[in-house]
C-alpha cells in the first residue's frame, strides 16, 4: 500500500468506506451499495467476506472498514461469523467485554457465494439462529473470475460462459424465498439506487437479532456491459420495470416495500446492457424477449392476487 492511500484512507470520515485508490471498477453497484449498508449499519461491525470483487476493498493489513475483516474460502463465510460470534459471546459472558463494546457480525459475499457455494453453510447457520446480517451484493455472475454465469444469473444474459444466442439458459435462482422457508429473523432485496428504502430496511435489521439477509441487486457496469454512468439509471429500472421486486419477510409474512405503477415493459432495462444485446440485434428475438416480459409479469400477478 503506497503512503499516499494510506494517508487517505487514514483521512476519512469514521463511517465511510474508502471508495477511491481500491482496484475496484468505476460504477460499481456493488460499492455502492456497501457504502449505503456500511452509513447505517456503523463501523462496530465484523466483515466476514468469501472471495470475490469485494475482497479487493482489503488490502492486509489494511481494510476501507473502521472494523475488522476476516477473509474465508468461498462456501465458508456463515462458518467463520459463526466462529465470530461465539468469540465475542464467550468474552461477554466472561465480562472481558462489555454489552457497549459487542459487535455485529457481517458476512459480506457475492451472489456466487450466497446462491450456490456457500449455501450450505448458510442454511446451517440460520438453522442454528446465529446471530448475523449477510449482506449478498449481487451481480449476477462470478465477476472476479471474468463474469461466468452463476445461480443468480437471469435467463437469457450474456455471460463469459453462456455465450450462445440466447444467452444464459438456466433461471435466476430464488434466493430470497430459500431464505424465508428458514424462517429467519428478516430477509430484504434492496438496490443501492433506492436509497431510501435501503435505508429503512437497514436500520430494520440492525434492530433485530438473529439470521438476516439484505439481497443488493448490484449493476456491473463490467460485466453487465454499460457504461458507468449508467449504473444509478440502470438500478432504478430494474425496479420501475418489475425485474428487482423490493421487499422484506419479517414475522412470516412478506412486505412489497415498492410496487412499480405503472410498471415499464422488461425491454427499458434489458436494452441499456450489452449482455443483453443479442435480444435486440442484429435483430429482436421476440420469442426470448416475451418469455422474460412474462415471468415478470405472472410474478407480479401473483403479488397483486395474494
Ligand atoms: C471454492 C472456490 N472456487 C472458485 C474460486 C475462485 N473464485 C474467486 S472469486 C470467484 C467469483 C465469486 O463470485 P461472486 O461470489 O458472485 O462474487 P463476485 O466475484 O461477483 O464479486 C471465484 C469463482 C474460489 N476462490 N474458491
Ligand atoms: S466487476 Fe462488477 S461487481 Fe466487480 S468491481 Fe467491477 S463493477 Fe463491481
Ligand atoms: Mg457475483
Amino acid at each position: 500500500m503506497n503512503e499516499t492511500v494510506f494517508r487517505r484512507m487514514k483521512d476519512l470520515p469514521s463511517t465511510h468506506l474508502l471508495g477511491t485508490g481500491t482496484p475496484m471498477c468505476a460504477g460499481c453497484g456493488g460499492l455502492e451499495a456497501i457504502q449505503e449498508i456500511y452509513d447505517i449499519l456503523g463501523e462496530k461491525t465484523v466483515f466476514v467476506n468469501a472471495a470475490g470483487c469485494m475482497t479487493l476493498l482489503s488490502v492486509y493489513p489494511f481494510t476501507p472498514f473502521r472494523g475488522s475483516w476476516l477473509y474465508t474460502a468461498m462456501a465458508s463465510a456463515p462458518a467463520g461469523a459463526q466462529g465470530i460470534r461465539d468469540a465475542l459471546d464467550i468474552l461477554l459472558e466472561k465480562g472481558r467485554m462489555g454489552p457497549e463494546e459487542d459487535l455485529q457480525t457481517v458476512v459480506l459475499t457475492g451472489d456466487g457465494a450466497a446462491y450456490g457455494m456457500g449455501l450450505s453453510a448458510t442454511s446451517g447457520a440460520i438453522e442454528r439462529g446465529l446471530d448475523f446480517v449477510y449482506v449478498c451484493y449481487d451481480n449476477e455472475g462470478y465477476g472476479n473470475t471474468g463474469q461466468q454465469y452463476s445461480a443468480a444469473t437471469p435467463h437469457g444474459a450474456r455471460t463469459s460462459t453462456s455465450r450462445g444466442p440466447g444467452g444464459f439458459s438456466g433461471y435466476k435462482k430464488d434466493l430470497f424465498a430459500i431464505w424465508a422457508a428458514h424462517r429467519p429473523a428478516y430477509v430484504a432485496t434492496v438496490v443501492g439506487a433506492e436509497p431510501l428504502d435501503l435505508a429503512r430496511k437497514i436500520e430494520k435489521a440492525r434492530g433485530l437479532k438473529g439470521p438476516r439477509l439484505i439481497i443488493a441487486l448490484s449493476p456491473c457496469p463490467t460485466g453487465w456491459d454499460y457504461d458507468p454512468k449508467e449504473s444509478v439509471a440502470i438500478g432504478k429500472l430494474a425496479v420501475k420495470t418489475g425485474v428487482w421486486p423490493l421487499k422484506e419477510y419479517l414475522g412470516g409474512e412478506v412486505v412489497h416495500t415498492k410496487v412499480p405503477h405503472p410498471r415499464l415493459p422488461v425491454e427499458a432495462y434489458l436494452e441499456r446492457q450489452g449482455r443483453f444485446s443479442h435480444l435486440f440485434r442484429p435483430q429482436r428475438d421476440e420469442v426470448l424477449l416475451h418469455e422474460i416480459q412474462a415471468r415478470v409479469d405472472a410474478y407480479w400477478a401473483g403479488v397483486e392476487a395474494s
